[in-house]
């Protein structure tokens, strides 16, 4: 990847006391950083009251009260403070939305992803620093964010390091052109901008999840637990995430190097697979790493109950400064590793400007009881 560009032409790289997890820092920084050309540094690629009828594929979720957030040693600091919050009843997808699923929608609606698109440099150059020159147009193709691991460690800090901007990516051909999804049909489809789900979810009449709901859902009806199955540590029979030394060396021990097909390993509580890892999944709210105490805040102090919290007006994102928007997602990918991610925690929070697909980005939706079918 284009580190020394990036840098240069960005000003994004990850701060050094704000871990970047597996998640890039935003579609337009990446675009702006393959733009320049930089020989020394080729890249490659490797391969209750229960509505009575059950929504097809989807779990009903009671509501309830729950301790929001986590102190586990593996917590960022945006998870704190563990706070109590109170969400209605919902159902939720029991899975990510698979490439079959989504290839219905298309199908149905012709509808084209954000991937799919020419690049909107008006909207794009929000998202760098002003002044950022505007790459060059064969930059400016349809394109996404394809997983492009060195063969050697890296600054695990730095994600350009292993996020590659890549000309024809989307959801169709995960890395890039020649590739397919061939054989995937159950695999969760991945490279789906904010705006591509919302839109399959408006289809399909649901809704993302808040990032309250899809906790609450994660936690599987277990309390104030590290992990969706509970207090042990993860192992390879667990979800689909990394093993051995990220991002240069995957053992697989998991069976998977990337995207898992859905319900590949055990459940949780709630009967809800690959709540952690395998990708990403969009919630519907703006980000800011003072979520929690800004809203206990405005309840009225730590012990005060937050009721179906849906996010703050306006997001702010430390690790995208530059972007308008920035959107929470949830779960962990195929690429979290406790040495420097653990996203596949259940209060494990990131997000990306809403244009922003990737290779381990994708979403489940919900259904709330009062939304006629
Ligand atoms: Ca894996
Ligand atoms: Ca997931
Ligand atoms: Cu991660």
């Amino acid at each position: 990847m284009m580190l020394m560009a990036l840098v240069a032409a960005c000003a994004l790289a990850a701060q050094p006391t704000e871990p970047s997890c597996c998640a890039p820092t935003g579609r337009g920084a990446m675009l702006v950083a393959a733009s320049a050309p930089n020989p020394a540094q080729a890249q490659t690629s490797t391969p209750s009251n229960a509505p009575s009828s059950v929504p097809d594929g989807m779990v009903w979720i009671p509501g309830g009260e729950f301790q929001m957030g986590s102190t586990d040693p593996l917590a960022r600091p945006d998870e704190a403070p563990v706070h109590r919050v109170r969400v209605d009843g919902f159902w939720i997808d029991q899975t990510e939305v698979t490439n079959a699923q989504f290839a219905a929608f298309v199908a149905a609606t012709n509808y084209k992803t954000v991937a799919e698109r020419a690049v909107d440099w008006d909207e794009l150059k929000k998202q760098v620093p002003p002044g950022t020159p505007k790459p060059p147009e064969e930059m400016l193709q349809p394109g996404s964010l394809v997983f492009t691991p060195p063969d050697h460690a890296v600054d695990t800090r730095d994600n350009s390091q292993w996020w590659a901007w890549t000309t024809g990516a989307n959801w169709r051909h995960p890395e890039g052109p020649g590739s397919s999804i061939d054989g995937k049909d159950q695999h969760p489809v991945v490279h789906i901008a904010y705006e591509d789900a919302l839109a399959y979810c408006a289809w399909a009449k649901k809704s993302l999840p808040t990032e309250a709901e899809w906790e609450f859902a994660a936690r599987g009806g277990l309390a104030a637990k590290r992990n969706a199955w509970g207090d042990e540590p993860i192992d390879a029979s667990r979800a689909n995430t990394w093993q051995g030394h990220f991002p240069d060396r995957n053992t697989d021990e998991d069976g998977y190097s990337r995207t898992a097909p859905v319900k590949s390993y055990p459940p949780n509580g709630f009967g809800l697979y690959d709540m952690a890892g395998n990708v990403w999944e969009w919630c519907s709210d703006l980000y800011r790493p003072d979520t929690y105490a800004r809203q206990l805040m405005a309840a009225g102090g730590k012990d005060a109950v937050i009721v179906n919290p849906s996010g703050p007006e306006k997001s702010l994102d430390p690790r995208n400064p530059n972007a308008p928007e920035s959107r929470v997602h949830r779960g962990g990918s195929y690429l979290c590793n406790d040495s420097y991610c653990a996203s596949y925690r259940p209060s494990a929070r990131m997000a990306a400007p809403p244009d922003t697909g990737m290779q381990h980005l994708g979403f489940r939706c919900v259904r709330r009881p009062d939304v006629k079918k």
